[in-house]
């Protein structure tokens, strides 16, 4: 269920392509109705909403099976009446976690994340956000009228999140739908997140860029600076090779070579660039094969327009 990490060409002909014409960043703002009459703005557009879900455990009692397919809460929303199928019935305290690839979820001015749910009220849900799998950070149950959520007081300016954990607290077990009924799950609260390939921005062991390093990062610096005002995450990461000491301090000294490049050429003030170094806590994938672990040492840039 883990998407491939784009390639470091790829990611060049993205940037290529951004810089003929197309719109800053792949960034197009929209407004989708909330299911209740009202709308909610979303800065990022159809890649603010969930890409995979890393797993569903369906309540008891259970939804019928043409209610109980997860996938049906990716994607921006979709839900139109009450004869369409595009949407989950958790069942009753049904447990389902989902993951933002192309996105990242990050604290901003308002509300941060949006659960669209479908039926006459919010059924209480309880949310919780993850980094890495394991540290979740609970933030409470939505339900009533609300279904948004402000990570403020939460969390820390530098985080950033991946995957989003609801689970349906049993007050609506009866009936035909038990438990809350989810369309989509959104992050108003989002950067774009761009996977760089370690192996090609540094030598094995080493924190200076590589000169080929350089012509990539002056393009995704050049991308950058057509969004004005920006903020950066720089998150290094490594392989789980070496002590987990060494791993930290060579991410964060990978993550410090990066954000510094980009601070030069993409014409952000330095207090606009947050470096983070993750070791080797955050693997994408299983640190089980070589294939593995180079897609696991990686800088990953987070770009929070405002
Ligand atoms: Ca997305
Ligand atoms: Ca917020
Ligand atoms: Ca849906």
């Amino acid at each position: 269920m883990i998407r491939p990490i784009p390639t470091l060409s790829v990611l060049a002909g993205v940037l290529a392509a951004g810089l003929m014409g197309l719109p800053a960043g792949a960034q197009t703002p929209a407004v989708y109705p909330d299911g209740r009459g009202g709308e909610v703005h979303f800065p990022l557009g159809d890649i603010s909403f969930a890409d995979e879900v890393v797993s569903f455990t369906p309540g008891d009692p259970a939804s019928g099976p043409d209610e109980s397919i997860p996938e049906e809460v990716l994607g921006p929303p979709d839900y139109v009446d009450t004869v369409d199928d595009n949407y989950l019935t958790l069942g009753c305290g049904g447990v389902l976690e989902l993951r933002f690839t192309d996105n990242a979820l990050v604290d901003v001015d308002g509300p941060d994340l949006f659960i669209f749910e479908i039926g006459p009220a919010v059924e209480a849900t309880e949310l919780a956000i993850s980094g890495d799998g394991e540290f979740w950070v609970e933030l409470g149950r939505i339900s009533g009228a609300v279904a948004a959520v402000d990570l403020a007081g939460h969390v820390d300016v530098a985080d950033s999140f991946s995957l989003v954990r609801l689970t349906d607290l049993r007050e609506t077990c009866h009936g035909q739908w038990p438990g809350a009924d989810i369309d989509a799950v959104g992050a108003i609260g989002a950067g774009r997140r761009v996977v760089l390939d370690s192996s090609v921005l540094f030598d094995v062991d080493h924190s200076d860029l590589r000169p080929e390093a350089e012509a990539v990062l002056a393009e995704l610096a050049a991308d950058i600076a057509r969004y004005g005002n920006a903020r950066l995450l720089v998150e290094g990461h490594t392989d789980d090779t070496g002590s987990d000491a060494y791993n930290q301090q060579l991410s964060v000294e990978r993550a410090s070579s990066v954000g510094e490049f980009l601070i030069q050429h993409a014409g952000l003030p330095a207090m606009a660039v947050e470096i983070v170094g993750y070791g080797e806590s955050r693997p994408t994938v299983p640190n089980d094969s070589d294939e593995n672990r180079t897609r696991n040492r990686r800088v990953e840039v987070v770009i929070v327009a405002y």
